[in-house]
């Protein structure tokens, strides 16, 4: 078979393929800044812009339609990233949330409570814990019109005190109660270059023991 018919049909079973749908968790101030740029990223190979508007030309466009890995098509035709955006205090998500990106993200997709916690143990016991109910309700919520979930990406950075103790509790319910899906982390670890406070190191390695 010549080279040209073998690529044509490689790429009709690409088109045939039902692309998978995830779902992306940002905690912390770090989890945050990481998801912004990530959703940047993102907007630019779907083609969408931060109004959730599909002009077409993005790199990885799809028979004239955005891939919907990440995107979920509203009614009226725009896209919505699938996202939760947590942190225990509000800051990191209010400057997310009311500047260039802020028509792009359903109000839905932000969890956020008043005081920052600096440990795994106020992530994971007190101030973290407070937020564990809306955090995994919003979670079924956002899975509930999927017909072909894959998992979550998770984001966040092991040395804070959100990125670690919160993280690890919505990530053990996650594999309790989807276990047959994936979760795959994207975790910064405390560097002796940046680290500001002590704890980090023990937030990471609690975790990690997570
Ligand atoms: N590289 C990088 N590190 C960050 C960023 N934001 C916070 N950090 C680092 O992450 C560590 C603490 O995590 P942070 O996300 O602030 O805590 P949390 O909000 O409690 O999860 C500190 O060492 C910060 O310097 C970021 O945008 N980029
Ligand atoms: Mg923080």
């Amino acid at each position: 078979m010549d080279s040209k018919v073998k690529r044509t049909q490689k790429n009709v079973v690409k088109a045939n393929t039902k692309p998978k749908e995830l779902l992306t968790l940002h905690f912390g101030n770090a989890g945050i800044n990481i998801g912004e740029s990530f959703w940047k990223q993102q907007c630019i190979e779907n083609g969408i812009d931060y109004e959730g508007v599909f002009h077409g030309e993005g790199n990885i466009s799809h028979q004239g339609e955005p891939i919907p890995t990440y995107f979920n098509e509203l009614n009226g035709g725009l896209y919505e990233p699938r996202s939760i955006f947590i942190d225990t205090d509000y800051s990191t998500i209010d400057t997310l949330s009311s500047f260039e990106m802020k028509s792009l993200f359903n109000p839905n997709s932000f969890i956020k409570g008043k005081e920052e916690c600096m440990t795994f143990a106020r992530g994971s016991y007190t101030i973290g814990k407070s937020l564990e109910e809306s955090i995994n309700n919003t979670i079924s919520q956002k899975l509930e019109s999927l017909t072909n979930f894959d998992g979550v990406m998770i984001f966040s950075s092991l040395a804070g005190g959100v990125g670690s103790g919160l993280m690890s509790n919505i990530v053990k319910k996650w594999k309790n109660n989807y276990s047959n899906n994936l979760s795959l982390g994207i975790h910064l670890l405390p560097s002796k270059d940046l680290m500001g406070e002590a704890c980090e190191v023990y937030n990471a390695v609690l975790a990690l023991g997570e």
